[in-house]
């Protein structure tokens, strides 16, 4: 390849994630870090934002000798249009994804499946009052009918408000129809954002970064949120539970399973599948002392959240993952899934099977999964993993070991309960200064960076700050690993944080759940503003992406801010060829919106831009700082 020799030590932070590289190395494996070599250094153009493949007019590309496209398009209209499209993907993934959870509501209440079913009855009926559905009298899978239309109509055209939108702070909600970004439905505002891309449509940047965020705050508000309240009323709501992460949750002697991807509609019945006795006699039977299944990225949060699932990593360790040479089988339904895992896979003998159409992997084995046979192809795959543990080179595998224990389950429902019932010890905790404010730190992880280094180093700060940290998605392994999700974790915290964590038995870091349910988060945010009589932007909160990398990242960082939630990321997205952009994003939003984007790679840095912002929110709202 002729490439320069990777610096394996400076990779990554993780133990298991080193003697993994070191193993690939050895294997011939070849890793995103090898990859990220070939591709560096990056187009300058495509970085910057200012490359439009728009139309065959072009492709166009500004610099100085040639400011405009071929239509005339200068970089402030280039830069907005890429962002725009940039975060409408993201916000369709999240929201498709919420699309298939409801379907999945549609088909239990129609009595078109017996794979699934209503796990929290009572969340049901509370979220169906909260939307206008009576409940009185009325049989359950009713009531799902109406749950289940009454969200479709959040993708639709035809009602153009929002199931929650009665969640927002009112000061928002008249913030954001007097700047005409009130979000009407989830499809519409994808497919208004792809128009208004299309070569001579919207052509002033402003105008095309405020429906930007009308976009992502459709994501934030219905999408995500519908994804992760029907995801509990089908598969339950986290309650406080122990887990496992890192590479040494595999298993030496048993038939490894790794669920990837997002949607706990796929991962929920393999986890059934793996539990039925015929299928861990069958593993006996091939010499197998068990099956043992583990998650990777979002799929494994919500695994982890709802059933004490142990995780085998992030983002960054799903190819290290297949590298131990134990995984007899990974499976996967959609989202930050690399298409090398079906080329690492064939290096031993990992097999990868892909279920959902919408997103198929050559050379992975396709099984679909639909509302009436998710139990029957559970058990196949299941069935599929137990047969190539014959196939399993024993002396090619290697597992780091010493797992990692830690506490998730974290739903604002447990939150709540872990306060007695009532968010008034937290607030007054907030005022007396002990928990100085809140922050989610959410995300990815990115070749780009020292694995977890910022993601970890952020956290470590802010609780030493007397800030409760909020994680999800790829942060939370990061987290746990670093031994921060756990109640003895408050000796790493300041003082009042100590006292508070201490005396409710909770970590200083809490696990909130996946990506989608950084819902929870915004839910939680609205909820301590409704209390207090303000808007989310008054609030001492903030969030953060350190080591991004997705465009559901950037959507979820759009709603953030839209909402009045200080964003801070690890680098910036594909922006600053246009300094308007730049400084809309960087300074102007806040005059508009009393939130805005702040960049900073290091995270020792970054921890005290956040807190000097706390600082400024605690003083307004009267607080010692
Ligand atoms: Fe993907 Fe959700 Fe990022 Fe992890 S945190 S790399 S988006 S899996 Ni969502
Ligand atoms: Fe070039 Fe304009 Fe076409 Fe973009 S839309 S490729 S700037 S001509």
């Amino acid at each position: 390849m002729g490439e320069k020799k990777l610096n394996i030590e400076e990779l990554s932070i993780w133990d298991d994630a080193k003697q993994m590289l070191r193993k690939a190395e050895r294997d011939g494996i070849e890793t995103a870090w090898d990859r990220l070599q070939q591709q560096s250094p990056h187009c300058k153009f495509g970085e910057s934002g200012v490359c439009c493949r728009i139309c065959t007019m072009g492709p166009c590309r500004i610099s100085k000798k040639a400011p405009r496209g071929v239509c005339g398009a200068d970089a402030d209209v280039i830069v907005a249009r890429n962002f725009g499209r940039f975060v409408t993907g993201g916000a369709a993934g999240h929201s498709d994804h919420g699309r298939d959870c409801i379907e999945a509501l549609h088909a239990v209440a129609h009595g078109e499946t017996e794979d699934y079913s209503i796990k929290d009855e009572a969340k049901l009926l509370r979220i169906a009052e909260e939307v206008g559905i009576s409940t009185k009298g009325r049989e359950p899978l009713d009531v799902a009918k109406d749950l289940a239309a009454e969200f479709f109509e959040n993708y639709g055209t035809t009602k153009n408000e929002l199931s929650f939108i009665g969640r927002v702070p009112e000061k928002r909600r008249e913030l954001w129809a007097n700047l005409g970004i009130t979000p009407r439905g989830m499809d519409r505002e994808i497919a208004e954002m792809m128009h208004r891309t299309h070569m001579g449509c919207d052509n002033d940047a402003a105008n095309t970064m405020l429906h930007a965020a009308r976009t992502c705050l459709a994501d934030g508000w219905a999408g995500s949120m519908i994804a992760t309240e029907v995801s509990d009323i089908l598969f339950g709501t986290p309650s406080p539970r122990k887990a496992q992460v890192n590479l040494g949750v595999l298993k030496e002697d048993q038939v490894n399973i790794l669920v990837h991807g997002h949607n706990p509609i796929v991962s929920e019945k393999i986890l059934e599948a793996v539990n039925e006795p015929e299928m861990i006699a069958l593993a006996r039977e091939k010499g197998a002392a068990g099956i043992n299944l583990a998650g990777l990225c979002c799929t494994g949060n919500e695994l982890m959240m709802r059933n004490g699932i142990p995780m085998a990593g992030n983002h960054l360790m799903t190819e290290l993952a297949i590298v131990t040479g134990a995984v007899e089988l990974i499976i996967v339904d959609y989202q930050c899934i690399m298409p090398s895992l079906v080329q690492v896979g064939s290096c031993y003998h990992t097999r990868m099977v892909t279920t959902a159409d919408k997103a198929r992997f050559t050379g992975a084995e396709h099984v679909k999964f639909q509302m009436d046979n998710g139990m029957e192809q559970a058990r196949k795959v299941v069935r599929m993993a137990i047969d190539r543990y014959d196939l399993r080179d024993q002396a090619r595998v290697e597992i780091p070991q010493g797992p990692v224990d830690i506490v998730t389950g974290f739903s604002n429902e447990a939150i709540l309960q872990a306060l007695g019932g009532s968010l008034t010890p937290l607030i007054e905790a907030i005022k007396a200064g002990k928990v100085r404010g809140v922050v989610g730190i959410v995300g990815c992880n990115n070749p780009k960076y020292k694995h977890d280094y910022c993601n970890v180093n952020l956290t470590r700060e802010l609780i030493k700050k007397d800030i409760l940290v909020i994680v999800t998605g790829c942060v939370t392994t990061a987290a746990g690993k670093a031994g921060l999700l756990v109640p003895e974790a408050i000796d790493q915290a300041g003082p009042g944080l100590q006292e508070i964590c201490g005396a409710l038995g909770i970590p200083p870091v809490i696990h909130m759940g996946s990506c989608v349910d950084n819902a929870r988060i915004l839910q939680l945010c609205a909820m301590l503003a409704n209390e207090l009589g303000v808007d989310i932007s008054d609030l001492p909160v903030a969030a953060s992406s350190p080591e991004w990398y997705s465009e559901k990242a950037a959507a979820i960082g759009t709603y953030a801010v839209a909402s009045g939630i200080y964003t801070h990321l690890g680098h910036p997205p594909n922006i600053t060829g246009s300094e308007l952009v730049t400084n809309l994003v960087l300074s102007g939003l806040d005059d508009l919106i009393g939130a805005c984007f702040v960049v900073e790679q290091d995270p020792f840095k970054a921890a005290n831009l956040i807190d000097e912002r706390i600082k400024s929110k605690r003083t307004a709202l009267g607080l010692a700082a």
